[in-house]
């Protein structure tokens, strides 16, 4: 906790460690009060350190130092120097074998890194640098060693034993106590470190590896969640048979185990052999979880079984490269998934997800590089910009590579860095080397933070039948300052005849015709300029097709020009891109009529467009859906200059009302058609058809229409999943009918037992658009199934209020501002990750109004004021006051 004002600690000042160590061999004696934890170092001097005072300087945190001995023998108290945050050891020879024994208080560790007990149960948490937490350390992933850990603990409580690596013992102890011994033959940084003690229940399969060899998977779970496993397993499978198939990488132990905790800061953890889970990325029966439950659990447990080539095997050297593993982590799960569905519809989901969160970041006080330059707290920079920008960044090099020329450069960085703690240079080197082509400029990509802006002019002669594009790049200065040279961009695009509404061959001045219809342009300068021949008419440029580069694109479109595309493109992808910019581009206009007291109106053609594309019914369900799905408030918020609050949310409002009233019949035929037939599957189209219904009910629940509130009623009580059973409720508890409470009352009813199932109930409401909303959040947060503690409770309640609903939580009064503030700082000392997570929705202040602004500043300004500040809340509200 807060003593002095926490310094940031830059990459700049890299060293390699002044020690290796070669081997660890831990002891956990898990008792009720505390843990006892002894640790045998075997240590050496690094060869390739530079030179130093030669001291071993260890982390350590919150621990309680039994003893300490140096080969055999009790330590010198002068040799040996504690603090707060580490041991210091002097005089000491070339290779030794330290032994220390400490305790430590799971019992008491809400903050949930280290050693901790969610439950019954005792497990850890220990990226980024919760492993100090646990004995003193080199707590950096550049320290690779070979583990072995054996844990003690009493049997009836704790019959299940877990450890990274194969159990080589197991011993009865005779006094009610046992102890198992696993060894972990892989070299690894202690973040990959993992423990876990308790009574679990697991289900067990094989999976035979493509050389054929056997691999026994297990997942653990408390016994009362053992019949939710089944997807979770089934989803390992599918991911390790993709990895030999699209990457050549295969599973290199004869056991992997998946364990499911409740109380967990993120949603899992790759530790090697003994992934830990967030239960709600491995539990789900039709009737508990979501199609989109369904479909996160499959891409987390793929994103973590990837993580053993790309994080575990290839570590990273320090911190600021952390994209390195999950920048290229989240790369291969999206493609996973896209290949377990639909590819199309994935690609809208992933690209949702960066403009609303990572453009927002890019463009607020919190923005960093890929790569960072610095840090206060590494904690907080498990971010948008370092997952998802740093996925687009792999993407990019594989659009710019092609296919081939990627899997080049992937299979020399395995070849090349197997067993290392590499850098983001290190793995573009591989890109380059594989390739030959220059990646230098590309590297800009990693070191400059910012969204670029492509603006683009399209300039038709008909005498000379040439389309040319002048393309311009810009990008702003961002928070962090890193500077902004051009950057190396792939743009896809591709030409549409007016005519015909088909793709156009594509040939650049120069260039013999070879009948492409979609390109890969590089972009290098500032400005560069691209000239088509044999354009047979002025076209409609799809551009930046699949969205093939993290960028913002300005072109002056018509709104005939944005229909056509919508009706057209060949793009799944601009296809609904082209829907979602005429959507944002006519509610913007709206807000612009509501603020200056006009009716507001959307056009005909409008209506006209988003009705021609519910009538084809030869659509997939799927993209329509997104269609339907418009840009969320906080989006269009991030479009204008000052947040209009209540002009976005009645425009909003005002649109999904008349697309509602204007479409009423084909969306209650819709809705007809796809309801609910024969035992519930996952299969994409099934999915699809829920996806479609649903959105037609959140359409339709606009209307005030008692029919419609009694249709959706039905919905709710007949439906056999958690897909129809939360979208009714969920449009209900925005809606106030007689419906609302019966259906809230009879959920809670269902589900009291279900811990995650209740997640829900709490979210449903903080989402509501209801009046009184905050009033409901504050009652909840009273309710038998809240906990304060723990995180998944406080996302669904308080963070889906927070950063969700946008118009209750930015209330003009300023209500919204002090329930989090007040969250905050309650939270704080109980899981400083927690709240800073929490606070971030208060960081963008200076985008509203001035009353607004005042009101946030002053909760943001509170909240620095407290005593014993956790760095990593301090480093958000700082950096939030601070940025200009
Ligand atoms: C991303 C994770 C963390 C933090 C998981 C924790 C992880 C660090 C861990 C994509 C899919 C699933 C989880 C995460 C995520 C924030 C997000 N190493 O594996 O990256
Ligand atoms: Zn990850």
């Amino acid at each position: 906790m807060l003593t002095e004002v926490p310094q940031p600690i830059y990459l700049k000042d890299y060293q390699p460690p002044g020690f290796l160590i070669d081997r660890v061999d831990l002891a956990f004696d898990l008792g009720e009060e505390r843990a006892a934890v002894h640790a045998r170092l075997t240590v050496r001097r690094n060869p390739d350190a530079p030179p130093s005072d030669g001291a071993l300087c260890l982390n350590g945190e919150q621990l309680e130092l039994q003893s300490i001995f140096l080969d055999g023998r009790p330590l010198n108290p002068d040799a040996y120097a504690l603090d707060e945050e580490s041991l210091q050891i002097r005089g000491l020879p070339d290779a030794f074998v330290l032994e220390t024994r400490v305790h430590i208080r799971p019992q008491n560790n809400s903050a949930l890194e280290g050693l901790y007990k969610s439950g019954g149960m005792f497990c850890t948490q220990c990226e980024a640098e919760g492993f100090r937490r646990i004995t003193y350390f080199l707590d950096r992933p550049d320290v690779m060693s070979r583990f072995s850990t054996s844990v003690t603990a009493d049997r009836s409580r704790y019959p299940v034993l877990l450890s990274n690596g194969n159990p080589v013992e197991t011993e009865e102890l005779g006094d009610g106590r046992h102890r198992v011994t696993w060894e972990d033959p892989h070299p690894k940084p202690c973040y990959l470190f993992a423990l876990v003690a308790g009574d679990l229940r697991h289900i067990e399969d094989t999976y035979t590896t493509a050389s054929g060899r056997a691999v026994a998977l297990r997942i653990y779970v408390e016994p009362a969640n053992i019949d939710k496993c089944d997807h979770a397993m089934r989803s390992l499978k599918k991911a390790m048979r993709w990895d030999e198939e699209r990457f050549g990488r295969e599973y290199d132990l004869d056991i992997y185990m998946i364990v499911a905790v409740n109380d967990f800061n993120m949603g899992a953890m790759e530790n090697k052999g003994l992934n830990v889970f967030n239960s709600q990325y491995v539990l789900a029966r039709p009737e508990t979880a979501t199609d989109r439950d369904y479909q996160n659990i499959e891409g987390v447990i793929a994103h973590e079984y990837f993580h053993n080539w790309t994080g575990n095997r290839i570590t990273c050297r320090d911190w600021f490269q952390l994209s390195l593993k999950e920048g290229l982590t989240v790369f291969r799960d999206q493609e996973f998934s896209a290949d377990m569905g639909s590819r199309g519809v994935k690609r809208i989901e992933d690209v949702r997800i960066l403009r609303a969160h990572q453009f927002s970041e890019d463009a607020g006080p919190m923005a960093h590089p890929v790569r960072p330059a610095s840090y206060i707290e590494i904690n907080n920079f498990y971010t948008v910009t370092v997952y998802n920008k740093g996925a687009e960044v792999i993407r990019m090099q594989r659009n710019l590579l092609g296919a081939e020329g990627f899997r080049k450069g992937m299979d020399l960085y395995f070849r090349r860095h197997d067993g290392q703690a590499v850098t983001t240079d290190d793995f573009v080197g591989c890109m380059q080397d594989a390739s030959g082509r220059d990646m230098g400029q590309f590297q800009r990509w990693y070191h400059q933070a910012g969204t670029p802006r492509l603006g683009v002019e399209g300039r038709y002669d008909e005498q000379a039948r040439t389309y040319t594009l002048e393309v311009e790049q810009n990008c702003s200065e961002t928070a962090d300052r890193s500077g902004k040279e051009p950057f190396d961009i792939p743009l896809a695009l591709g030409l549409l005849d007016t005519k015909t509404g088909k793709d156009l061959p594509l040939t650049l001045q120069g260039e013999t015709p070879a009948g492409a219809t979609r390109r890969v342009l590089e972009l290098r300068q500032s400005k560069e300029t691209f000239c088509f021949v044999d354009i047979p008419d002025r076209p409609v440029p799809s551009l930046l097709r699949g969205f093939s580069a993290p960028v913002k694109v300005s072109f002056d479109y018509s709104d005939e020009d944005l229909m056509f595309l919508m009706a057209h493109d060949s793009d799944d992808f601009n296809r609904w891109d082209a829907a979602q910019e005429l959507a944002q581009r006519i509610i913007l206009n709206m807000v612009a009529q509501y603020r200056d007291g006009r009716p507001m109106a959307v056009p005909q053609g409008v209506v006209e467009a988003f009705g021609t594309a519910l009538a084809d019914d030869s659509a997939d369900k799927n993209l329509l859906a997104e269609v339907l799905h418009l840009p969320s408030e906080s989006y269009l918020g991030d479009q204008m200059e000052t947040v209009d609050v209540e002009g976005i949310h009645g425009a909003r409002e005002a649109f999904m009302n008349c697309l509602a009233g204007a479409l009423k019949q084909r969306l209650i035929q819709l809705y007809r058609e796809h309801e609910e037939q024969g035992t519930y599957d996952i299969q994409p189209d099934s999915i699809g058809r829920r996806a479609l219904k649903n959105a037609c009910l959140s359409y339709l629940m606009q209307l005030e229409d008692p029919a419609i509130h009694d249709l959706c009623a039905q919905q709710f009580h007949r439906a056999h999943n958690m897909t129809d059973m939360i979208a009714a409720l969920a449009a209900l508890a925005s809606t106030d009918c007689p419906q609302r409470a019966q259906a809230l009352e009879a959920y809670a009813e269902q589900w009291k037992d279900d811990t995650l199932v209740m997640n829900k109930w709490f979210a449903v409401q903080a989402m509501s658009k209801l009046p009184d909303v905050l009033h409901q959040v504050k009652a909840l947060m009273g309710h038998p199934a809240f906990s304060i503690t723990n995180p998944n409770k406080v996302r669904s309640l308080i963070g889906t209020f927070c950063s969700g609903n946008v118009s209750g939580f930015h209330a003009a009064d300023g209500s919204g501002y002090d329930f989090l503030a007040g969250r905050v700082l309650h939270i704080d000392p109980l899981n400083p990750q927690v709240a800073a997570r929490l606070v971030r929705s208060l960081a963008r202040w200076r985008r509203y109004d001035p009353a607004r602004r005042e009101m946030i500043k002053l909760q943001l300004q509170r909240i620095l004021e407290a005593e014993n500040l956790s760095r990593d809340v301090f480093e958000i509200v700082s950096k939030s006051l601070a940025a200009a």
